[in-house]
């Protein structure tokens, strides 16, 4: 039934911006390996942050050229890598007219929140490579090929954490006896969060007046990986971030557990956040691809599979690590509410087919091992975060 699926799948020509990323990588592969004619594009950005920041991924990764090449013994698939900045315009609209995707996947933005809560600088930095990142994309698709579908990675921070039920991107209101139909309001926690809420009304208005079609995906925070692909092949590796600016916050509990360090939850570990496993991640993309948006439709999915707080997730980790875990409340450098209502409509992608991988079932066998291999590699110093938010500096 699988393979007939497969069969029946209509292939698609889809550009991977942000190929080269913790999630970019492994989307590429798990398209490719669907039969999809797939090509990554990526500035290597995030490479320049590790130095800058003086840290790595835990797990050892391959340069771009090196996996693609990796990839094409193993599956005798090519992936075409194309080198080169979304705030290059130019650049941009030779890659769409070059590779003629059916489908643009967009990854590629600074994606850290306190990696834009430095200082000015670097808010300004992350607002300006992602929004007018996003701004080229669009003219880019505009004037090239409007048919094109725009999947973009949103999140789920882009909401916040309001007192009412969070739904799939719209809500419906009714004010003074009149209804519409508005984007749901957004109340974000960081001048990164705040970036992609300038990117959701981009890309409304692009869908709105020029008739684009695009597919916004609110992703909640990501943990794992492992994906069958990546799995093929050491050189298939993805990356795995651990310090406290890029890590996010279960893998940075994973790491911590294995390596005997007291889990580093911020404040009462009451605040709530939407979660996904990296192999679901790879799958809700498979299936915006395959299944696009309408022409002059905005549709947004809220790309998470279960919430718990951070004090559970803590739990979870401890009471599934086999050996003694200690949780330490350090004192919350962001400004986020610490207890608050969270209740997320999720139903989009699971009406699409997608089958959940939830936490419970999958933590120890997943993750454990893939830390206790490349523990050796881990700066325990970079582990406590240094960036506050109530700070602005210049
Ligand atoms: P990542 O930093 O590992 O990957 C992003 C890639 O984009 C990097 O390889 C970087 O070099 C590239 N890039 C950045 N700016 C670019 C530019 N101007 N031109 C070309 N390439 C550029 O991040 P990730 O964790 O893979 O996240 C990918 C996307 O998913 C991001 O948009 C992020 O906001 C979103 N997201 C991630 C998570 C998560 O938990 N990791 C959760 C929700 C949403
Ligand atoms: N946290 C801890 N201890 C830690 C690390 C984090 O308590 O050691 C807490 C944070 O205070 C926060 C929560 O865990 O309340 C999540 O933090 P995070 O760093 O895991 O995630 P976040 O900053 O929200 O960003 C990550 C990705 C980002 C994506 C977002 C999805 O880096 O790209 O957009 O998750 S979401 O959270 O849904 O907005």
């Amino acid at each position: 039934a699988i393979l007939k699926s497969i069969v029946e799948a209509q292939l698609l020509r889809v550009l991977v911006l942000g190929g080269d990323g913790y999630l970019g990588w492994p989307t590429a592969l798990h398209l490719s390996d669907r039969g999809h004619e797939t090509a990554v594009l990526d500035n290597f950005a995030r490479r320049r942050y590790d130095e800058e920041l003086g840290v790595q991924s835990l797990v050892a990764i391959e340069d771009l050229d090196v996996r693609a090449a990796a990839w094409k013994e193993v599956s005798g698939k090519e992936i075409p890598v194309f080198t080169g900045d979304l705030l290059d315009a130019d650049f941009v609209y030779d890659v769409l007219r070059d590779f003629a995707p059916d489908a643009v996947v967009h990854f590629a933005e600074q994606r850290a929140a306190p990696y834009s809560m430095i200082d000015r600088e670097h808010a300004v930095y992350t607002q300006h490579n992602n929004v007018v990142g996003t701004l080229n994309l669009l003219f880019a698709i505009a004037e090239t090929n409007p048919d094109i579908h725009l999947v973009k990675l949103g999140t789920m921070g882009e909401y916040g954490t309001p007192n009412i039920d969070i739904e799939e991107g719209w809500l419906d209101v009714e004010h003074n006896g009149r209804k519409d139909r508005v984007l749901y309001p957004k109340r974000p926690g960081s001048f990164y969060h705040l970036s992609k809420v300038h990117d959701s009304h981009n890309m409304e208005f692009a869908c709105r007046v020029w008739g684009l079609r695009a597919t916004d995906l609110n992703q909640g925070v990501v943990y794992g990986q492992r994906t069958p692909q990546t799995a093929l092949d050491p050189r298939l590796a993805t990356r795995f971030d651990y310090d406290a600016v890029f890590g996010t916050v279960l893998n940075r509990f994973v790491i911590q557990a294995v390596l005997g360090l007291p889990l580093t939850v911020y404040g009462t570990g009451g605040q709530t956040r939407g979660l996904i496993d990296i192999r679901d991640t790879v799958e809700c993309i498979r299936l915006a691809v395959e299944n696009p948006a309408e022409t002059g439709e905005f549709r947004v999915f809220n790309q998470m599979t279960e919430s718990m707080s951070v004090k559970e997730i803590a739990e979870l980790v401890a009471e599934h690590f086999p050996g003694p875990v200690q949780i330490e409340h350090l004192d919350n450098p962001r400004v986020e509410k610490p207890e608050h209502y969270y209740n997320v409509k999720h139903t989009g992608l699971i009406e699409l087919g997608l089958k959940p991988h939830l936490l419970s079932d999958t933590l120890i066998e997943s993750m454990f091992p893939v830390v206790e291999e490349n523990k050796h590699r881990v700066e325990p110093d970079k582990m406590l975060p240094r960036v506050n938010w109530t700070r602005a500096k210049n």
